[in-house]
């Protein structure tokens, strides 16, 4: 039974988690773990629908990741509109190409080379959604008054972790894309300047014939270190 009261007149709920036996625990995590390291980052898209309701149960999961004071400053623009996704991937494609020749320095493009990317952003128009997450840098009233956000990048970031597993969840894929500059997409998607583009991420099914490089995570030693 969830209990409520005031503290310093403001309103606080009783919060009780389920708990598992310390077996249980490590087999959960351990499963969660062997799971979580089947998501890929996929550039070959297919082009089958995926439900609207998907997609709107992917966005309220990743609302649910937490942020600086609670200021929730994130939106999630959700593109389907074949002649909208056409004009973001004409406008990706030349930042693009621009950074591939000549904006990237050679040491970058070299370890671009096992990803196998290029300028040609294809799966902007193949895959059926794009979610386009962008960071609001500040809060913008109806009355035309501004209010502070904080750790906008830190919560925008854990929610864009949370898409991901959501997207993976529902077994579809997704591709965290981030054209250089992405300002364009304020012109396109006529958002006002307190957003800022964070992250565009195509989701939908893998292709049938799906390719992803073949990488090695770093194992654990050389990822931590315990005190
Ligand atoms: N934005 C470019 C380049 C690119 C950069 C990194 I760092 C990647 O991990 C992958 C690609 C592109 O999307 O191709």
């Amino acid at each position: 039974m969830i209990k409520t009261k005031l503290i310093d007149g403001y309103p606080f709920v009783s919060y009780s988690k389920e708990t598992y036996p310390e077996a249980e625990m490590m087999k959960k995590s351990h499963e969660y773990y062997q799971w979580m390291d089947k998501r890929r980052t996929v550039r070959d898209f297919s082009d089958k629908h995926v439900p609207i309701e998907v997609i709107e149960n992917i966005i309220l999961s990743a609302s649910t990741a937490p942020s600086g004071a609670h200021k929730q400053p994130w939106i999630f623009c959700v593109v389907s509109d074949p002649g909208i996704k056409k004009q973001i991937k004409v406008e990706a494609e030349k930042e693009e190409y621009e950074s591939y020749n000549g904006r990237m320095p050679e040491e970058w493009l070299k370890d671009l080379r096992p990803l196998q990317t290029d300028w040609h952003k294809e799966f902007i128009d193949i895959a059926p959604y794009l979610i386009i997450v962008f960071k609001k840098s500040y809060e913008l009233n109806a009355d035309g008054s501004k209010g502070n956000v904080y750790y906008a990048h830190e919560s925008c970031g854990i929610a864009c972790g949370f898409l991901l597993t959501a997207i993976h969840q529902a077994g579809l894929v997704a591709l965290t894309h981030t054209p250089s500059p992405m300002n364009f997409l304020n012109k396109v998607l006529n958002r006002p300047e307190n957003e800022k583009p964070f992250l565009l991420m195509p989701v939908g099914y893998a292709a049938e014939e799906c390719w992803v490089p073949e990488l090695k995570r770093k194992n654990l030693q050389e990822i931590t270190a315990w005190y």
